[in-house]
């Protein structure tokens, strides 16, 4: 489950490929099983501006965000559910890089045609000690990252399916995003978009 190369781009780490066919299939195959019981939703910003990424969680916690701002929540805003747990493949690729606690969120994002993350700091978790591993799946996206102030400089590469990247130490409250996506690029998922993961540790140990 090593990459085919590990590369620092703009400080931070990423494993191409950590991911081979046949595990991304398996962790998509996963990811569709916890949709059917915890169907990925639509957000809104804090300034009331509405998300075109849709999301959803597995683990204790999911991320949140309406007009009264960002937070962490236990159950899903449907269906009231707890999330399911987090698929063991992920788990996996966390404890390669976090050995000494497993995370308590795997948040789960999903971008069709169009969709897009603006510029934003990770920053809800209790302890930035941690890393924040996030796995991409499906068609490519481009990633950009800067430093701890919004004006810092930024760089932007391109994610692909079965790519890993870390974000810890100085980059964990980098601000980052995703400019856009290449939809349909590739074959993994039926119908075209991207999924991306990302594990973190939300309480204090
Ligand atoms: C995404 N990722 O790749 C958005 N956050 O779809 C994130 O917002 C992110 O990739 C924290 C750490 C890694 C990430
Ligand atoms: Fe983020």
């Amino acid at each position: 489950m090593i990459g085919e190369k590990s590369t620092i781009h703009h400080g931070v780490l990423v494993e191409t490929k950590a991911l081979n066919h046949d595990e991304q299939a398996i962790l998509l195959a996963d990811l569709q099983s916890i949709a059917r019981v915890s169907p990925p939703f639509s957000l809104m910003t804090r300034w009331g501006k509405p998300m075109s990424v849709k999301m959803t969680a597995a683990g204790r916690f999911c991320w949140f965000s309406d007009r009264k701002g960002y937070r962490y929540i236990e159950e899903h805003p449907l269906t009231k559910s707890a999330f399911p747990p987090i698929p063991e493949l992920a788990l996996a690729v966390w404890r390669q890089f976090e050995a000494d606690i497993d995370p308590d969120c795997c948040l789960i994002n999903y971008y069709g045609k169009g969709a897009r993350m603006g510029l934003h700091q990770d920053r809800d978790e209790a302890n930035f000690d941690y890393p924040v591993v996030s796995i991409s799946l499906g068609d490519p996206a481009l990633f950009r990252i800067g430093g701890t102030e919004r004006s810092d400089p930024t760089k932007s590469f391109w994610l692909e399916s079965g790519d890993v990247m870390v974000l810890h130490k100085d980059k964990r409250l980098a601000f980052h995003g995703i400019d856009r996506i290449k939809f349909g690029e590739s074959p993994l998922l039926s119908k075209g978009g991207r999924l991306n993961l990302t594990l973190r540790r939300v309480a204090n140990a």
